[in-house]
């Protein structure tokens, strides 16, 4: 990363002093005056529109590993919040934690548009979160409550928001995938440029409707992204021992679906290397498949102790691939952010998780009046 290291201290210069939009809009006029302005100046102008364009670059790309970084920590924070409060007996029933796979989620939303839809399997706090939904909603679904993102009707393994285009949520292995089918076949019919993000796990891969809709989205040249969460367990089987074949990286190959492989617990590898083919997707390139490797650190849920792995595979994981250890260490080593600006950032998001707890734990649960909506009968 040396161009970051070259221009470091001028970004961090220049990040406290101007906003994006002052530096974008400068560099701008010294371009025009370039073009039309006098000899002596249109030197002195070409050379620092360069070196201003040059500076916006590094400045948004330092805001925007900023902006990744507050996200995968919302993520975290969320999730350790939820295990808190499910100890505390606030969430009943299931809670199926994404410790772990944070950047699978916070990737991906980095190349979304409001008109996408997605729809993932029980394991879904955080794709909600990342499509923009509160915490505070999204916690108080998750406590059962009526000002849940679901009415408090869902809880932790259905969220749902209407108007985000989040269709769960849902707790038979593989089912979202032909669901997610039919929301890519409705972007195409309407063409409203929207694709359809299908999520599911490693377990769910060798159900059969899977293949049912590899097959259907590949004939009708559907608007999906397939993102196969491989965390390398399915309750507490290991991948291994549960998927023929050695690979699930070519379960796309019979229906002519492309696979690509990437580092799942890498946010950047997931942002940067599913941008183009999400827009193939997008532009009528018919379905893709990202295969994302990445691991959860806690059991299959709450109540899972999850004695069928050693320790030290799972220590082994979060010392060397953590999500958010590898961007921390990029703010720091590379980007030249200090720690404490770090730690400011990591407390501000405490501070909004806790606060969602609470309006959580303070909201009322559903009214009886609600016990027959929103449901089918
Ligand atoms: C059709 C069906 N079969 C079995 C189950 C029980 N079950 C719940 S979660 C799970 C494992 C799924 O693993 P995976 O798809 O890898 O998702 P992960 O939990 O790792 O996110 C199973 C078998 C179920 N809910 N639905
Ligand atoms: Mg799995």
């Amino acid at each position: 990363m040396p161009i970051f290291r070259s221009y470091q201290k001028a970004s961090r210069m220049s990040i406290k002093t101007y906003s994006f939009q002052e530096v974008g809009m400068c560099s701008g006029l010294l371009l025009q005056n370039h073009t039309e302005g006098g000899y002596t100046v249109r030197a002195g102008c070409a050379f620092w529109a360069r070196r201003i364009l040059r500076w916006t670059a590094l400045i948004t790309s330092l805001m925007q590993v900023l902006d990744i970084y507050r996200k995968l920590i919302l993520a975290r924070l969320f999730e350790e919040k939820a295990a808190e409060l499910y100890l505390q007996g606030h969430i009943y029933g299931f809670c199926h934690l994404y410790i772990g796979q944070e950047a699978v989620a916070v990737g991906l939303s980095e190349n979304m548009i409001p008109q996408d839809s997605v729809i993932t399997g029980y394991r879904d706090h955080v794709h909600i979160l990342m499509r923009g939904v509160s915490p505070e909603n999204v916690m108080a679904e998750l406590c059962g409550r009526a000002t849940g993102c679901s009415k408090g009707k869902g809880g932790s393994m259905h969220m749902y928001s209407k108007e985000k285009l989040v269709y769960g949520g849902n707790g038979i292995v593989g089912a979202q995938v032909p669901i997610g089918a039919g929301l890519a076949f409705a972007h195409k019919y309407r063409a409203d440029g929207g694709v359809a993000f299908v999520f599911f796990g490693d377990g769910a891969a060798n159900q059969g409707q899977v293949y049912e809709t590899f097959n259907m989205a590949s004939l009708w040249n559907l608007p999906v992204v397939f993102v196969l969460e491989n965390n390398h367990y399915g309750l507490g089987t290991s991948v291994d021992r549960a998927a023929a074949g050695g690979t699930l990286t070519n379960r796309g190959d019979p229906f002519s679906i492309q696979t690509i492989c990437i580092d799942g617990m890498d946010v950047f590898d997931v942002r940067d290397k599913s941008v183009a083919a999400i827009e193939q997707t997008r532009n009528g390139g018919g379905p893709v498949i990202l295969h994302m490797d990445t691991y959860r650190y806690r059991g299959h849920s709450m109540s899972d102790p999850a004695t069928y792995r050693a320790r030290a595979e799972v220590e082994t994981v979060k010392k060397t691939r953590d999500p958010i250890m590898r961007v921390k260490n990029l703010l720091i080593n590379d980007l030249g952010v200090s720690e404490s600006e770090v730690a400011a950032i990591e407390q501000e998001v405490a501070t909004i998780v806790n606060s969602a707890a609470e309006f959580a734990v303070a909201s009322p649960p559903p009214h009886e009046s609600e016990l027959e909506t929103g449901v089918v009968l």
